[in-house]
């Protein structure tokens, strides 16, 4: 088999598997950001990825796409069940966002995750070449690093954490906590969304396996009894802002925002949501506050709509189920005290739509609502920003999406304060347009400058500091 310098290890695949008319099999690149950031970086290295090809038990050889090659790694239904939609969506994601859904701890989920870790790790340690790179992504993987150290002293190896990591009077409930620490600290690279992310880990590390941690350093004992060093530190992932530049100035584009506008009526302002159906991006809460405003009388449905996209997102969850539940009784509830004829209060639409469709949304919403109770980094906040080449439009931005950190001219919300969300949404609806022009050209210069791109640079930039400073104290 063909071995890379560079291996990306995920849970999926850059690729969806669609089936022609025919029944003929053919391979789509998937829309995902990710996949984008690293396309020019696995071209230019001839790099490999290893992950799940995205439907259970098929099984698929190596491929070659697009200038990067593919190794699917097979998971059967039931570690689709334990290791995926159990240990990683119904365990791992509530805990590390703050335990807003209670995660639930399963010894035959944590099996699974073990044994699913394992294999990944054993795939990429096959695709890598003597002394490679390579770098793990995600919460799901988050044995890899070790396993693959073990197996293969001679690579260098990352590691990019893209949900929060907790504060550790919450990690300390996971019945694994050691094994998932040590599992991280296999890597020379740790990377997190926000620089709270990688304190929370470094403190988890000292109070649970008594390390010592300076600056972003690490002091890692090896198994001979020498030391190395890891390092956790923040890498704030971005977008690929250009393709939204280019989106947001196509004449189509345009055409079909104005066109979005007129069949929800002309309404003065468009209010727009666009998440994921999950528990931590505050849809409740959102929504709460604008049902209010309707209430109080402050905003009317001739004059402000809601637009949410909520795209279907873990179906087969309990949580998930129980949420959509719950927020189409809400959606039911203001719609049917509010609506008129013309005009409706919250246009919901629990679909998913191509890229030029979201572009013209954005272009078409005077206010964004980003009320995330937790979020890693938030990526819908900088697709707004990046859409909205005329320098118009409000963001507003929970404290708790990592996209806080570097968005400051947002309007800042607390999501839990649903007062203050009130009044920061009549703010944003009533902002005048210079302080939108202002505030939109401070947003964009931030999106703009500091891309996807860069993110991928500077992850494998330090990657090769680790590599350098490695050889230097130990050569191998
Ligand atoms: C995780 C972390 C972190 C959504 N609906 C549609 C659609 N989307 C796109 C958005 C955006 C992406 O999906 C969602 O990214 P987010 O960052 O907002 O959130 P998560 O999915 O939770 O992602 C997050 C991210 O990883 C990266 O590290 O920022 O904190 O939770 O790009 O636009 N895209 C299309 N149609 C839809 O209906 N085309």
């Amino acid at each position: 088999m063909t071995q890379a310098d560079l291996v990306v290890v995920a849970n999926r695949l850059p690729v969806d598997r669609v089936v022609g008319e025919g029944g003929e099999l053919s391979w789509r690149r998937s829309p995902g950001g990710l996949v984008t950031a690293l396309e020019p970086v696995m071209r230019r290295a001839d790099g490999a990825w290893v992950g799940w090809p995205g439907q259970p038990d098929i099984d698929v050889e190596p491929f070659e796409f697009e200038g990067t090659f593919l190794v699917p790694v097979r998971l059967s239904a039931e570690d689709v069940e334990l290791y995926y939609e159990g240990m990683s969506n119904d365990t791992f994601w509530p805990l590390y966002h703050d335990v807003i859904s209670e995660p639930r701890y399963r010894r035959v989920w944590w099996d699974s995750y073990v044994k699913v870790n394992r294999r990944f790790a054993e795939a990429a340690a096959k695709a890598a070449a003597p002394g490679a790179t390579v770098w793990v992504q995600d919460y799901q993987l988050q044995l890899v690093p070790q396993m693959l150290r073990e197996a293969r002293p001679d690579l260098t190896i990352g590691y990019f954490h893209h949900i929060p990591f907790p504060a550790y009077g919450l990690y300390s409930q996971l019945p694994w906590r050691r094994q998932v620490l040590e599992g991280l600290l296999g890597a020379d690279v740790i990377g997190f969304q926000r620089v709270a992310d990688a304190g929370n880990f470094a403190r988890a590390v000292r109070r649970q396996l008594r390390y010592d941690t300076k600056a972003s350093g690490i002091t890692v004992p090896n198994p001979d009894g020498t030391t190395r060093r890891a390092l956790a530190k923040a890498f704030p992932i971005s977008i690929d802002a250009q393709s939204y530049v280019e989106l947001a100035e196509r004449d189509d584009v345009k055409a079909r925002a104005k066109e979005i506008r007129e069949s929800l009526g002309n309404p003065r302002k468009i209010l727009l949501g666009v998440d994921r159906l999950d528990y931590t991006k505050g849809i409740r809460h959102r929504m709460k506050a604008f049902g209010e405003l309707l209430e109080d009388g402050r905003i009317s449905v001739e004059d402000v709509t809601l637009v949410q996209v909520a795209s279907p997102s873990r179906e087969r969850v309990e949580a998930y189920m129980q949420l959509r539940d719950e927020i189409e009784l809400m959606v039911g509830r203001i719609n049917g005290d509010h609506d008129t004829m013309g005009h409706t209060a919250i246009r919901y639409l629990h679909q998913a739509y191509p890229r030029e469709e979201m572009v013209a949304l954005f272009m078409a919403a005077d206010v964004m609502l980003v009320t995330a109770l937790r979020d890693g980094m938030n990526l819908v906040a900088k697709e707004y920003v990046a859409a909205r080449v005329d320098n118009r439009g409000v963001l507003v931005l929970s404290e708790f999406a990592g996209a806080a950190d570097e968005l400051p001219s947002a309007i800042r919300i607390n999501p839990h304060d649903i007062d203050g969300m009130k009044d920061a949404i009549l703010r944003a609806i009533d902002m005048p347009a210079a302080e939108q022009g202002r505030r939109m050209r401070a947003l964009r210069k931030k999106v703009l400058e500091n891309d996807v791109a860069r993110w991928s640079r500077a992850f494998l930039d330090a990657l090769a500091d680790a590599r350098r400073y490695t050889q230097y104290i130990a050569p191998r």
